[in-house]
């Protein structure tokens, strides 16, 4: 039975100093390096949404963003929407994904699928307060996957200070964070 509601704040990613700036290249490509080609809208590569800008990345164009304010020692997530480009390029599309300082080495592929953003999630532990994101194509055409939404959330729950309740009292819990569930001392669970 559930004798106390807490009201604890969880904000992983609260702390927005290592924030992405423009993940959502709704301001185009800039913040980005590596000859980022983000600045058309997702319908150019096979998408749906004529006002929603993405980014590319092939052989000869990446995103490259160095981002300050992390934590050493403590993990983030690198997360982003990713899609296959249906109207060009070979079967097999993919890319590199790197943290620099060795914090992360992953690898996207997407193999003969239509068009459809999934969502890529990827932890890391910061090596140093400053880190650079590269995501660079490997396959050897102009056309590549497509980027959206790509942001980094510090995965380090802070519960805040300790707070004295009287019987009655509630707590609330804000969860800013998708498919997270609360276990109780019972065992149950709630979803986010
Ligand atoms: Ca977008
Ligand atoms: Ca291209």
């Amino acid at each position: 039975m559930r004798n106390l509601l807490l009201i604890l704040l969880l904000l992983p990613g609260i702390c927005s100093a290592q924030s992405i700036l423009n993940g959502d290249f709704n301001n185009q490509g800039t913040n980005w390096g590596c000859n980022p080609e983000a600045w058309f809208f997702e319908t150019t590569y096979g998408g749906v949404d004529p006002t929603n800008r993405v980014a590319e990345v092939d052989v000869q164009v990446g995103l490259c963003q160095t981002v300050s304010g992390f934590v050493i020692g403590r993990e983030y997530e690198l997360s982003f929407d990713c899609s296959r480009r249906s109207n060009c390029g070979p079967t097999l599309q993919s890319v590199v994904v790197t943290i620099d300082g060795g914090a992360l080495l992953a690898n996207v592929q997407r193999n003969g699928t239509p068009w459809g953003w999934q969502k890529e999630r990827f932890c890391f532990i910061a090596t140093d307060t400053t880190h650079t994101l590269e995501i660079d194509g490997t396959s050897p055409t102009t056309c590549g996957l497509i980027f959206d939404n790509i942001e980094i959330r510090d995965l380090d729950l802070d519960l805040g200070n300790d707070t004295t309740l009287c019987l009655g009292d509630s707590l609330f819990f804000e969860l800013d964070y998708p498919d997270a569930s609360f276990v109780w001392q019972d065992i149950s669970t709630d979803s986010a």
